[in-house]
């Protein structure tokens, strides 16, 4: 397999979907029968990377599923099999832009400077502007955490490649509800040589940039 070589200068940390609807206890995801724990093991291999990349001064952007108020921007077939969506669930109307549940946890808020990009769907580069976000800052790679690693982190990585970004994924700062799914999903990215990404881990992630600095 061709070595991923982190280059400081072009890389973007992209934190998928850390909104409490998907991780605290008795939100959406808990409410659908899955254990968070399983997605909420990723927060302190994810806040360590994120202190590193903050750290050393590199560009970090958060993503969030939901919608508008109104449902105006999902679609009949998404809220046809989750009907829950717009719902009041424990957190506010679920996956809903403004409610408490829709935002991110504590433990990784994005600071003032990093963008966080609200998107409809499980990419976070559809109706999104985060194309426009990346060419600005000139990145070619990106280190993509969050959660489901199988679902939006799967969806992101693979629209990232076919748009040219080098995609390296922290294993253990990706969950998903399903332990065989987030495995094999891992296995998908790095298969045939990394025929959409790279699979790594945080402390590798950490220490390269380390050696850069
Ligand atoms: C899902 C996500 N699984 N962020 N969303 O519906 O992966």
């Amino acid at each position: 397999m061709v070595p991923f070589h982190l280059d400081p200068g072009r890389a973007a940390l992209l934190v998928i979907d850390m909104q409490r609807d998907f991780l605290l206890p008795g939100g959406f995801g808990e409410s659908l029968g899955n254990d968070v724990s399983q997605l909420r093991r990723t927060i302190e291999p994810l806040a360590a990377v994120l202190q590193a990349w903050r750290a050393a001064g590199l560009p970090v952007i958060h993503t969030r599923e939901g919608h508008r108020p109104d449902l105006s921007d999902c679609p009949p077939a998404k809220l046809r099999r989750a009907p829950d969506i717009g719902r009041p669930g424990q957190f506010g109307r679920i996956l809903i832009r403004g409610e408490y549940g829709h935002d991110i946890i504590d433990e990784l808020a994005p600071r003032p400077d990093e963008p966080v990009v609200d998107k409809p769907g499980k990419g976070a580069f559809y109706a999104t502007d985060l194309s426009d976000i990346l060419e600005k800052l000139a990145v070619t790679q990106l280190v993509v955490t969050g959660v489901t690693t199988e679902v939006c982190v799967h969806t992101t990585v693979r629209e990232a490649n076919d748009r040219g970004y080098e995609c390296l994924v922290p294993a253990d700062c990706v969950g998903s509800y399903f332990p065989s799914f987030h495995q094999v999903g891992l296995e998908m990215i790095a298969a045939q040589g990394g025929i959409f990404g790279w699979v790594a881990d945080s402390a590798s992630v950490i220490a390269s940039l380390g050696a850069k600095r």
